[in-house]
């Protein structure tokens, strides 16, 4: 897809904030750290529009950006990270689940696992709120550059198998590896949206 505009639009602390104006949703969805942020900046070609940190678990809101006029890109905050509350950690529970379970204009759910390691409770859980949605999902795999072919090639086979998911997109921010492949499973459901609405 030709980017042609990628803006921040704002940070949604809680549902009266999300965006109304119907235009097709895809949410980036993983544990903190797990490289959302950077899936996101890497997509669009844009090194700075969602920041980036080496202090997870910090981002409590969702960060809505408008691309290309015609849909949005939501960052979700990551959950997981062992340091913040068990208040926090509740949120983040009630905040994903009503979003996944209400929010009309998702057109695709994007599952962020770390490629070098199994996934964690937490992500099987969240896998399986996306099966249970009903809604098109995909998983990625990110971080691929920090692991050999061999051992990229067995990762993904593990995380398939354990989240007995769908395909698994292996990606890299810093070398771009997987952009095409995810870009067009946004483009077909976002398509596919537009169609319908
Ligand atoms: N080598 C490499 N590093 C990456 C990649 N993706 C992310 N990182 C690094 O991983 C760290 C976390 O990335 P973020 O994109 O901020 O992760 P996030 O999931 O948005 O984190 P939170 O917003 O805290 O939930 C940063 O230091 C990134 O530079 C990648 O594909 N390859
Ligand atoms: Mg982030």
């Amino acid at each position: 897809m030709k980017i042609t505009s990628a803006e921040f639009v704002k940070s949604a602390f809680d549902r009266s904030h999300w965006i109304t104006d119907g235009r097709p949703e895809i949410a980036f969805l993983g544990r903190s750290n797990v490289g959302k942020s950077s899936l996101l900046n890497s997509l669009l070609n844009r090194k700075g529009l969602a920041r980036t940190s080496n202090t997870p678990g910090r981002t409590q809101s969702i960060n809505f950006f408008l691309v290309n006029d015609r849909f949005y890109f939501a960052d979700l905050p990551g959950y997981g990270y062992a340091k913040v509350s068990k208040t926090m950690r509740a949120d983040w529970g009630r905040m994903a689940e009503q979003y996944l379970s209400e929010r009309q204009e998702l057109a695709l759910s994007i599952q962020l696992v770390d490629s070098r390691h199994k996934p964690t409770e937490l992500d099987r859980q969240l896998h399986e709120w996306l099966s249970y949605g009903n809604k098109p999902s995909i998983i990625v795999a990110t971080k691929a550059d920090k692991l050999s072919n061999n051992q990229l090639v067995k990762n993904l086979e593990e995380i398939s198998r354990i989240l007995s998911g769908p395909s698994v997109i292996a990606y890299s921010a810093t070398s771009g590896k997987g952009r095409d492949a995810v870009w067009s499973a946004i483009e077909a459901e976002i398509n596919k949206s537009s169609k319908l609405g």
